[in-house]
């Protein structure tokens, strides 16, 4: 039996892991659910965004599926991630349909404990300032993670992702590790590109990517951007791993715009779910989930509408666990 923090957070949140469930609830793995609060109704309601006991029961948790956040990111999200000390966010870009988007598969490994997002804010008198902290250590721990990544999964490259030209201290030292770390892999074919090359790069030639290794802001900007690549953000799993915690959501916000309509895309959050599955062990039913997601999709008949169909984000999820 797992035990599974469930924090559906706000928004499209909600009925993306609703039916997320719905999917996990027809395997035959038993889980123990503790559905936790957090994000800006959690703060309207209780004062606080991230209330301690979510943190404590995610920390005792097996894993954490997560939904979405919303204004208050920073303090939930971005947080939880820090508190778990979950130090790499895996990012899959990868089209489920190649006909339609082509055969585009790389990893985004973002660092994801420090960089803008430590928040370390301030208002001056004549504006207001954010320091962005990069550490040797973390800078090691990602790129090793990255090239490990690369040959536990078979990728010939790993391509780093800064802007040493401009931030020569911060991004220098994270470029500077990554070509340290790089002579441990000597089989791993390594390279760089500036980050605003790299937005360029990844819509012109994204089939040149296997595995990309980045900050924390950069691998939150080209994500949304790799979504754009295959479908849109609706599509794109991540999971944030840490030595002893896993929280897994989909890259999507809580879009606001949709939220309460049912129509939201749950596939996101399914596949983060696969990537639960993988890290609790159980892959084969990870696979399982996955081809089902793909069959479904491409079957393009029960799905929502953007997709092409007019399925409810519940029906299709009901549909997808029916195959199962
Ligand atoms: N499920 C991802 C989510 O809630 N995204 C909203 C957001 O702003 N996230 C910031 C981040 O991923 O760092």
């Amino acid at each position: 039996m797992y035990n599974i923090a469930v924090i559906p957070g706000d928004g499209i949140g909600k009925e993306v892991v609703e039916a997320t469930l719905t999917v996990l609830n027809k395997l035959p793995i038993e889980f123990n659910y503790t559905h936790l609060v957090a994000g800006d109704a959690c703060k309207d309601d209780c004062g606080v965004a991230l209330p301690q006991e979510t943190i404590d029961v995610a920390k005792d948790s097996d894993a954490v599926l997560f939904g979405a956040a919303g204004e208050t990111a920073a303090d939930v999200i971005v947080r939880l991630r820090q508190e778990l000390n979950t130090f790499v966010n895996l990012r899959p870009v990868k089209s489920l349909e190649p006909e339609k988007y082509g055969d585009i598969d790389f990893m985004i490994v973002r660092e994801n404990t420090e960089d803008l997002y430590i928040g370390d804010e301030e208002t001056t008198n004549d504006g207001a300032i954010a320091r962005k902290r990069i550490t040797k250590k973390a800078s090691e721990k990602i790129c090793d993670y990255a090239f490990k990544y690369a040959v536990d999964t078979n990728r010939s490259k790993v391509t780093a992702v800064h802007k040493a030209n401009v931030l020569k201290v911060t991004d220098g030292l994270f470029r500077d590790t990554f070509f340290d770390i790089a002579k441990n892999y000597p089989d791993i074919e390594a390279n760089d590109f500036y980050v605003d090359a790299t937005a360029m790069y990844l819509i012109t030639n994204p089939l040149d990517f296997e595995v990309i290794v980045t900050s924390n802001l950069y691998g939150d900007i080209l994500s949304d951007e790799g979504a754009g690549l295959v479908g849109g953000l609706g599509m794109i799993p991540s999971a944030n791993i840490g030595d002893d915690n896993g929280l897994f959501e989909p890259v999507h916000g809580s879009a606001p715009d949709i939220a309460g309509q049912g129509i939201a895309n749950p596939v996101a959050t399914i596949l983060s779910a696969c990537m639960m599955l993988d890290y609790l062990g159980e892959s084969d039913y990870a696979r399982q989930v996955e081809k089902v997601v793909i069959e479904v999709i491409n079957e393009a008949k029960t799905v929502t509408p953007d997709l092409g169909g007019s399925a409810s984000t519940q029906e299709m999820a009901e549909y997808i666990a029916s195959k199962l």
